[in-house]
């Protein structure tokens, strides 16, 4: 099945270790309290309370919408409300059954990331790459300069899951298209005072994801258990938010009023944020956060270009199957 332009896809077409020797130090009064003056620095850093602790500036419950064909999705960033968190441009929570789905449609300028929460999708594209993603696997798609390809639900029933688009900077927006692909067994785990974290990209206590994040990027699965507390460090001048998968939390400041699933919270700036879970069940959410690039965007749907003129160009690129679209004249994904 293949759509260009078509009225169906028109809607989306509009992140001190003191090395004196204590023997001689504890033999001099003075370098007594600097030791001590020392030790509690070194306390005071490890129980990571944020010089500036980030708030909830905005709060969206993502509602559902159709998307695709015949597909939901509950959009929080890229609707009306929140059209551009630099460098992220949409976020969907997708609940689809087939045969509803997102049949053939190209990308270009951009990431997308597919977290499957539940269930299983089948992605193809116009250059023979194909495969199945299932629960707790990702995909992290560089559509870069271009990529037509479709994206179905495998198995049966409700098959759930996460798109997050990523924006590319300029000097990225026309490289080669790369996939990393993740299965579950494979996403970086830790757990540390009834905070469990799944790590996508990016660090959580201590941990590394392997994925290489071109436009610089983190993205945590946290589930945390009732009664206990998360703090998760998060570079300062980045943009973040969170959206809630299931739970009620309690996000920034102590007293704030909690927040419960589907919706999406937008972070101020700051070092770290703090979470609570005063509820009596599970609370698990995504935290997302990215450099911003600080470039004009011009969107048209699937295209994200800098400027109206490479749209113009994408949309002939396109069209007429050149600059990393050659393969789209030919190509329908296979039933
Ligand atoms: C797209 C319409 C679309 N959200 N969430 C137009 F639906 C899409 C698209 C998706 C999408 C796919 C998945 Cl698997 C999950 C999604 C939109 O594919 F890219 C355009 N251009
Ligand atoms: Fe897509």
């Amino acid at each position: 099945m293949r759509l260009r332009y078509s009225p169906i896809y028109s809607s989306l077409l509009s992140n001190l270790s003191s090395s004196f020797k204590q023997t001689s130090l504890l033999c001099n009064p003075k370098a007594k309290i600097f030791l001590l003056r020392s030790q509690t620095k070194r306390t005071i850093m490890s129980a990571v309370n944020f010089e500036k602790p980030r708030q909830v500036i905005k709060k969206v419950l993502a509602n559902s919408q159709e998307e695709g064909v015949g597909a939901n999705v509950r959009r929080s960033i890229g609707r009306p409300e929140l059209r551009n968190l630099d460098p992220f441009l949409l976020l969907d929570e997708f609940e689809v059954s087939a045969p509803a789905g997102f049949p053939d449609h190209p990308h270009r300028g951009f990431e997308t990331v597919t977290y499957m929460l539940h269930g299983s999708f089948t992605h193809q594209d116009f250059a023979g790459h194909k495969g199945t993603i299932g629960t707790g696997d990702v995909q992290w798609m560089t559509a870069g300069r271009g990529i037509v390809h479709s994206e179905m639900p495998a198995g049966e029933g409700i098959q759930k899951g996460l798109q997050l688009w990523i924006n590319l900077s300029s000097k990225d927006k026309m490289i080669e298209p790369r996939y990393q692909e993740l299965q579950s067994k494979d996403i970086s785990q830790a757990e540390k005072d009834g905070v469990e974290v799944r790590i996508i990209a990016g660090e959580a206590f201590g941990v590394q994801s392997p994925v290489y994040t071109r436009t610089p990027t983190m993205y945590m699965d946290f589930t945390v258990k009732p009664g206990a507390k998360l703090q998760q460090p998060i570079s300062e001048n980045w943009n973040s938010f969170v959206y809630i998968l299931e739970g009620e939390g309690v996000f920034g400041s102590e007293d704030s009023s909690p927040a419960a699933s589907h919706y999406c919270l937008v972070l101020s700036p700051g070092d770290g944020l703090n979470v609570w879970n005063k509820s009596a069940k599970p609370l698990r959410f995504v935290l997302v956060g990215g450099q911003p690039l600080n470039e004009p965007v011009v969107q048209h749907g699937p295209f994200v270009m800098n400027t109206r003129a490479e749209i113009q160009k994408t949309m002939e690129d396109y069209y007429f199957g050149r600059n990393g679209f050659e393969m789209a004249k030919q190509w329908n994904s296979q039933k």
